[in-house]
Formats: structure tokens, C-alpha cells, sequence
């Protein structure tokens, strides 16, 4: 049979430019900082690099508002730089995935530039422009074409006062969406993604890629969503998740980009709200879609509604969604495992407990986890070293346009202010994106300049350079989780099953391959449990790999994870 694509038994890392490694002293990641961590990432053992955006943006979302998809914004470096790194990642047998963002552009775009100067511009169409709804005076509250709310809070529609006529935007306002029901568009985005496979790099990530598809009725407009509980506004959800050409447009973009490049490249849709009946469409190699999808039912389990009211996890919840994704995508298409990346807080404080007794056994046993599934495993800068959410105090420790437009609108909403930041802290994107923790000098080893983000306090203990040469470190341990992937084909291809669905902290599955099957336990809790009553098969077993020094086999620690081969 014909050899599974080489990212079956790939492990992606992402970086985050702008909290990865400063190399111009002013305060910013950059390219050159990519650079000079090659070696970390070699040292990992990891094989793909996504990049998260360096395009010219005015960063009013941290660059996902890109103004210029075809160059390298100053503040990151070059695109002789970028040039550097493709061929630097190549040199170590690693590749590069860009971050594809064409959902929307940044209002400073010379394309919605053009298209806002006047309702006569030729690229007029190349954005949604509709006029007030009927009946009202624009500028009038509610009289936004359809009641949709942001995802970034208010309406998703922006009124320009010269024209009268409002613009959408799904995110903030100065990322008006691109119409991509106009096969301009489509084609242009299209010739911009082959100067850069040109270029040498390896594919994409597409940024809320299933949301380019709105769903425009028989009379080609956009209709109200149904109200959302406590919010001036109605969910789009219906009208712009998975819409009715997202496939027709996915399945274009294939035939008319990849070309003879498409066995190299790795082609990976973010999608929010995507569910395993649609990932099974979107994944299946027969449809020329996309590889694999980033779905987000198990990072919203701990959440009702908006991502700022949290609530606690259950594990049923957890194994149900994981064990859905795992079966669903078990006989066509493929998974992504991850739990962190740079919109999500960090892992060991959300899923793993993050106080100093529990901190390193519980970062890698959740990754434990998540890397013996079947999938490709993503690991986020900075989650090899176990690294936590950070110690915010005030609004004004926050930078991310969600966290500050949702604290500004509760607030207005008379929510207390200090519940909206116990909501910012514990949820907010920021988590994430304090910079990398190298070593215990100042600012991390980050930078010799002032951070743009504070660098949390606890890097003077959680840091890679502690960590590199302890083989008991989280880094150590992601190290042997990589190489156990690209060892075991077990690890890569084994079909999964649940164990134990309804226990409450214990996490067990087994993996098989013709007659070779590996079983995992994992502890997600800080209680000892009698794996011996509830597993006998696992303490005869020898350990392929562990968190915990080896002990009672009869016996799971708290957070302790165990990869057996029965
Ligand atoms: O994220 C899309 C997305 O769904 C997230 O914004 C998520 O909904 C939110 O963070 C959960 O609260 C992508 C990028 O990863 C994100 O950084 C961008 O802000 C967003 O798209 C717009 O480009």
C-alpha cells in the first residue's frame, strides 16, 4: 500500500514571533531571534515549524490583521531573513508552515483602502459592503445589517461615514472580511499562495478558514442570527461556520495552488465550530481539502457560552470529546492533538495544576496524553517547558484587543470589574503570549531591551537552560514523547480505544497495530488509584516511557502517566 504522508509521524511546533526570541534589543520577537533557537527545536526533535504571522500588519491583532500578505513587516525582520529560515529549517530536515489568514485583511490594506475610497471602487465587492438595515438612518443603533455580534465584542459591522454603508468584520473592526464569493478575490489569494510555495515554504495554517463562506440566501443577502443571552447582539454562527461553498472553495484552492508541490506540503485548517462529521469531509485525502483541521470542542468544555464564564472541566466531557474525534476520524482523515497555542491559555494551569508540587509531573503527563493519541501533536512555544499562566493584576497588564474590548464591554455592561479580570486571568490570550522563557537572566534571555509583555517572575526557576541537561525536566520529556513517535508506529498508527470512560481522574486508552498494542494511563488528578484493581493488565506490562521515576506498578501516582506495552 501506498506509504501515509510524512506528517502522520510529524510533531509541529509554534512559534509566535512576537514573544519568541528578541534579536534587535527592542523588546519585540523577530525573525532573527527564530534563528538564533534553531537548535532548540532541533534538540526537540520536532519536524514542522508554523510560523505565526510576520506580515507587514498595523498589529492591531498581533498581526493577524495583515496589510501586506507578500513581505516580511520590519518589526519582524526581512524577507531575506524568512529566506534564511526556510532554508535554515530545510538544512535540519525540519519545514515551514506559514500562517494563512484570508478571512479578513487589516483595514490599512491597499486592497480595502481601494475598495472603501467609494461605492463605485472596482474593489468595491471585495469586501461586504451593505447599506443600513431598511427603515433606519445609518449610525442609528440596530440598524447594522444583521444582528451578528463579534467575536472580538460589538457588532461585526463597521460604518464608513462617507459612503453611509457599513462593512463587516468578524473580528475587530480593522479586519473587514474578504468576499470570497468574488472569484477575484479567490484568485488573488490563490496567486499569493504559490509566490510563497515558490519561496520554498512548506504550507499552510489557515486562519478560521471555514469561515470564509457566508451564508447568503437565494436573494444573496445575510440574515439575522438567533439573540445570544445577556448580549445586545445575535449569533452568527449559523451564517458564517462551515457555509454552503466552503468545501467548493477549499477543493479550488487545491486544484489551483498545490500543484506538483502537494506530497511536500502540510495543509492545516483552523476551524471553529467545525464538528467530526464535517472534518471527516474536510480531511478525507480523496476530497483535496486540507490534511488535518484544528477543531476547538475540547478547549471550550471548560466554558459556557463566552470563554469569560468559565466552569469547571469533567473528565467524562474530555474522554467523550477526545474519544469523538479519535473514532471519527479513525477509518478517513486525520487529527490535530494540541492543548496550547497562542490563543489559549496555558495547558498546565488550565488542564494540569500549576502549583509547585504539581507542576512539572503535571505538564508531562498531559502531554503524555496528548501525544500517544493518534494525530499529528502541535506543541506551543514555551509548552515544552511547562510554562504557566501569567500573574496579571491589572487591565493594564493586558495587550490582546479580545481581552481589552471584552473587559471594556462588561464593564459598560455593569459587570464588576474584578470578576471580568478573574476571567481575563484565568482565560485571557495574553497567557500565552509572555515571552519564552530561555534561562534565569533578566527578561528570560528574551530580550536586552524592554519586553512588549511582561516576562513572567517564575522564569528565574522554569527555563529552558535549567531544563536542557535534566533529564527529568518537561523538556527532556517532550524530547522522548517526539522520538517515541517517530520510533513507534504504533504511536502513529495505532487504532485507539477508550478504557475506563466513566472514572473521574483516571485517563486510559490503548493503542493497536497488528497485534501490538500499547495502553496509557494517565492520572489526571492528585489522588493515588489502584491501577492494579482497575487495570490489572497494566502492571505486568513493561514501561515504555514514563513521567515518574518507577515505582509500586500497582499503584498511579498523582500525575502520573505510564506507556505500557501489554
Ligand atoms: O483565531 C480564531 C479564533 O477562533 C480565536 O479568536 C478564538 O475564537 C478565540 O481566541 C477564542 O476566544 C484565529 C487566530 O488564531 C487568532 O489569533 C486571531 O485573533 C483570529 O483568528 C482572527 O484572525
Amino acid at each position: 500500500s501506498e506509504q501515509p504522508p510524512w506528517w502522520t509521524r510529524a510533531v509541529v511546533y509554534q512559534v509566535y514571533p512576537r514573544s519568541f526570541q528578541d534579536s534587535d534589543g527592542d523588546g519585540i520577537g523577530d525573525l532573527g531571534g527564530v534563528l538564533q533557537r534553531l537548535d532548540h527545536l532541533a534538540d526537540l526533535g520536532v519536524d514542522v515549524v508554523w510560523l505565526s504571522p510576520v506580515y507587514p500588519s498595523p498589529q492591531a491583532d498581533n498581526g493577524y490583521d495583515i496589510s501586506d500578505y507578500q513581505g516580511v513587516d520590519p518589526l519582524f525582520g526581512t524577507l531575506e531573513q524568512l529566506d534564511e529560515l526556510v532554508a535554515q529549517l530545510h538544512a535540519r530536515g525540519m519545514r515551514l508552515l506559514m500562517d494563512l489568514v484570508v478571512n479578513h485583511t487589516s483595514d490599512a490594506h491597499p486592497w480595502f483602502v481601494e475598495s472603501r475610497s467609494s461605492p463605485d471602487s472596482p474593489k468595491r465587492d471585495w469586501y461586504w459592503w451593505r447599506p443600513p438595515r431598511a427603515g433606519m438612518a445609518a449610525g442609528q443603533p440596530g440598524a447594522e445589517p444583521t444582528n451578528w455580534h463579534s467575536f472580538f465584542s460589538g457588532p461585526t459591522w463597521e460604518l464608513d461615514e462617507a459612503s453611509g454603508e457599513y462593512y463587516l468584520h468578524l473580528f475587530d473592526r480593522r479586519q473587514p472580511d474578504l468576499n470570497w464569493e468574488n472569484p477575484e478575490v479567490r484568485q488573488a489569494v490563490y496567486a499569493m499562495m504559490r509566490w510563497w510555495l515558490d519561496r520554498g515554504v512548506d504550507g499552510f495554517r489557515m486562519d478560521v478558514i471555514n469561515l470564509i463562506s457566508k451564508d447568503v440566501g437565494p436573494d444573496g443577502e445575510l440574515h439575522d442570527g438567533p439573540p445570544v443571552p445577556g448580549l445586545p447582539y445575535g449569533d452568527a454562527s449559523s451564517s458564517v461556520v462551515c457555509g454552503p461553498r466552503i468545501h467548493e472553495f477549499l477543493q479550488e484552492m487545491h486544484r489551483e495552488v498545490y500543484g506538483a508541490s502537494r506530497d511536500r506540503l502540510l495543509l492545516v485548517g483552523e476551524m471553529p465550530g467545525v464538528t467530526v462529521e464535517e472534518a471527516r469531509l474536510f480531511t478525507d485525502p480523496a476530497r483535496g481539502e486540507v490534511d488535518m483541521v484544528f477543531q476547538f470542542e475540547h478547549v471550550q468544555l471548560d466554558y459556557e457560552g463566552s470563554k469569560f464564564s468559565p466552569r469547571p472541566l469533567r473528565m467524562a466531557d474530555l474522554k467523550a470529546s477526545f474519544g469523538r474525534w479519535q473514532a471519527g476520524l479513525a477509518d478517513v482523515g486525520w487529527n490535530s492533538l494540541y492543548w496550547d497555542n497562542h490563543d489559549q491559555p496555558r495547558a498546565v494551569s488550565r488542564f494540569g495544576d500549576d502549583s509547585p508540587r504539581s507542576r512539572r509531573d503535571s505538564a508531562t503527563c498531559l502531554a503524555t496524553l496528548l501525544h500517544l493519541h493518534r494525530g499529528t501533536p502541535y506543541v506551543y512555544q514555551g509548552e515544552e517547558l511547562g510554562m504557566a499562566n501569567a500573574p496579571f493584576t491589572s487591565i493594564d497588564d493586558f495587550r490582546d484587543v479580545e481581552s481589552l474590548n471584552h473587559f471594556a464591554q462588561a464593564v459598560a455592561h455593569g459587570e464588576d470589574p474584578r470578576a471580568v479580570l478573574a476571567a481575563l486571568r484565568r482565560m485571557g490570550r495574553d497567557n500565552a503570549r509572555t515571552p519564552v522563557q530561555w534561562d534565569s537572566s533578566a527578561h528570560a534571555g528574551f530580550t536586552t531591551g524592554t519586553p512588549w509583555i511582561p516576562v513572567n517572575p517564575d522564569h528565574a526557576e522554569w527555563n529552558a537552560a535549567a531544563q536542557r541537561e535534566d533529564p527529568a525536566s518537561v523538556f527532556a520529556h517532550h524530547r522522548r514523547l517526539v522520538a517515541l513517535r517517530h520510533d513507534d508506529p504504533v504511536v502513529a498508527f495505532g487504532d485507539f480505544t477508550m478504557l475506563l470512560p466513566g472514572h473521574e481522574e483516571l485517563y486510559a486508552f490503548t493503542r493497536s497495530l497488528d497485534g501490538d498494542t500499547l495502553l496509557v494511563v494517565c492520572n489526571l488528578g492528585g489522588r493515588e488509584h489502584p491501577l492494579g484493581e482497575l487495570l490489572p493488565e497494566a502492571v505486568g506490562a513493561g514501561l515504555v516511557l514514563g513521567n515518574l521515576p518507577e515505582a509500586d506498578p500497582a499503584v498511579l501516582r498523582p500525575w502520573e502517566a505510564r506507556v505500557l506495552r501489554t
